[in-house]
Parts: C-alpha cells; sequence; structure tokens
C-alpha cells in the first residue's frame, strides 16, 4: 500500500512536470507558438484569448482588478482579464492593492495602460526555461518608461549584496545599462524611481554577467484585436527568452518553479509576481494518481 501511494505520487509529479504533449517554443518575438489559433490575438476581453497550451503556467493582469470598481479619478475604468492558472485550467485573479508612496492604497497600473504588464508564461523542458512577458512598456524607454528587469529567486538561501532575496536577473532594456538579455548575478539592485515601494527592486545597476541568455527576444507586438476597452490601439510588447537551466546553476531535468521568476517597471507602477498557485495545482494531481492507483489494486 505504502508502496503504490508513492508511486501515485511519484507518477502524479512526473504527469505535472513533463506534460504528455511537448509544447515546441521559438524565441522569435511571435507568441503564436504559446498558444492555440487566437492566443493573444482574439478579443483581449475574453479569459479564452488568454489561455494557452497544457503544460504552459501563466498569471494574466490586464489592466485594472475588475473588482476594484472606480475607486479614483485615475484614467480608466476598472476592466480586464485576471486569470492565473496552467493551460486552460484557471482561476480568477484577486489582484491585490498596493500603496502609492507606501501610504495611499491604489490599484495597478498606478498610471495607466501606459505602464500595465499584461502577464506572464512560464514553460520548461529537461534543459530550459521559456519565459513570454506581454508588457506595455518598450524595450528602449528610459526613466519611468524603462522596463523593469526580470528578477530570479531560485537559491532560497542566497541574496544579492544589497538585500533583496533575487540573486539573479535578466537584463530586458535596452536602454538602462548593462547588456539586454543577459543573465546577472547580481550585486545592486536600483531603488529609483520608485512610485510602489512594495514592488522594489527594479532594475539591475550592476553584477557578474553571466553571458547572454539562451535565446531573447523583445519586440513590438502585431496586436490584433484588442477589444474595445483600454488596450484598443495602444502599444503592446512581448518578450520572449529562453534560459538554461545549466546558466542558472541547475542540473538538467532540475524542476523550476515559475513562482522564482517575477517582472516589474522600472518605475514600480506594475508588477507580476507569481503566488504559489503550483502547489494548489500539484495535490489535485496526487489525489488523481492516488485515486488511479487505488482502483487498479
Ligand atoms: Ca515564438
Ligand atoms: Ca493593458
Ligand atoms: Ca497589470
Ligand atoms: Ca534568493
Amino acid at each position: 500500500m505504502k508502496i503504490s501511494i508513492g508511486l501515485a505520487v511519484i507518477g502524479a509529479l512526473v504527469l505535472m512536470i513533463f506534460p504528455a504533449v511537448a509544447v515546441s517554443i521559438t524565441v522569435d518575438g511571435n507568441p503564436s507558438d504559446w498558444g492555440p489559433t487566437g492566443f493573444l490575438t482574439g478579443d483581449w476581453s475574453k479569459n479564452d484569448t488568454w489561455l494557452p497550451y497544457s503544460g504552459i503556467q501563466f498569471i494574466v493582469e490586464d489592466n485594472r482588478n475588475p473588482k476594484a470598481g472606480n475607486p479614483n479619478a485615475f484614467e480608466y475604468p476598472s476592466e480586464g482579464v485576471h486569470i492565473r492558472g496552467s493551460g486552460s485550467s484557471y482561476v480568477f485573479y484577486d489582484e491585490p492593492q498596493v500603496l502609492y508612496k507606501g501610504t495611499t492604497p491604489v490599484w495597478e497600473p498606478y498610471g495607466g495602460e501606459n505602464y500595465d504588464l499584461e502577464g506572464v508564461y512560464f514553460y520548461q523542458d529537461n534543459n530550459y526555461v521559456y519565459l513570454l512577458i506581454v508588457t506595455s512598456v518598450p524595450p528602449d524607454g528610459k526613466g519611468d518608461e524603462a522596463p523593469g528587469d526580470l528578477r530570479i529567486d531560485i537559491n532560497k538561501s542566497l541574496n544579492s549584496p544589497d538585500g533583496y532575496k533575487y540573486e539573479m536577473g535578466v537584463k530586458l532594456g535596452n536602454n538602462t545599462g548593462l547588456k539586454q538579455g543577459h543573465l546577472y548575478l547580481v550585486s545592486d539592485w536600483a531603488e529609483t524611481p520608485s512610485y510602489i515601494p512594495a514592488n522594489l527592486p527594479n532594475r539591475i545597476v550592476s553584477g557578474t554577467d553571466l553571458g547572454a541568455v539562451a535565446a531573447f527576444n523583445y519586440t513590438t507586438f502585431p496586436q490584433g484585436n484588442l477589444g474595445t476597452g483600454q488596450d484598443a490601439g495602444e502599444p503592446i510588447y512581448v518578450v520572449e527568452m529562453k534560459i538554461a537551466k545549466t546558466q542558472l546553476g541547475l542540473t538538467p531535468g532540475t524542476y523550476v518553479r515559475f513562482s522564482d521568476f517575477s517582472a516589474v517597471d522600472n518605475c514600480t507602477n506594475d508588477a507580476i509576481s507569481v503566488p504559489e498557485f503550483v502547489s494548489l495545482l500539484i495535490p489535485l494531481g496526487i489525489i488523481v494518481g492516488f485515486v488511479y492507483f487505488h482502483k487498479r489494486k
């Protein structure tokens, strides 16, 4: 009995980590390989438009939390798909309020659509992790208009020397110093500009250059129908990248958690940190696996 439970758990975990149908992603700035027909090119006000292929985890927080109502005089009403999940399975993402200047509760993206981080997608195979970031911030922006850098906290016992849990990062902007698309062991994270202090740190100032990631592309998204809401007619960009697990200090086959990666604007008006929802999905897999093996006995 104990052995069969162990097998069920292992079986369920293997199914969770390595989906039956492998996804094939080419890092070319075109996100069409992340989801079925209509992925990101359909109506942005519909959840289905944002659902990727099976095996890809994601968090989407386009525009402002629909539950926010119209809390203040900011630029636009509360609308926009807010979901998180894996493949076609998802739940509502109740994006929390944040504190402007550490004191005034506001909803992200503070300042409006120009600073909106729409979503982050994550996939992995034995050798690589793949990320797709959908953002309203251009790669060559400066100051408030610049992208922050990808923050990585794989090593839970290692902080950056300036005290952040993100020991590594990938430089996303091409106008904020260092080399775009390179992985850094960070020695100094920036803390300005900052409108939402809780979203710091935002940008790699200095660190050890660990080289270019396996593939990187940050480009204008050839947008389809962005709906009739605030996204309509606005510029959208996608960051697509592939990072070798060995470059992250891991052996091939090591399972990497989506929640170890997070995205932020340089101005800190919006950030996407991934809740540990994987821990909710795995127990379900274990239960399914257990029932299966129990029935076979
Ligand atoms: Ca692609
Ligand atoms: Ca948006
Ligand atoms: Ca957002
Ligand atoms: Ca760390």
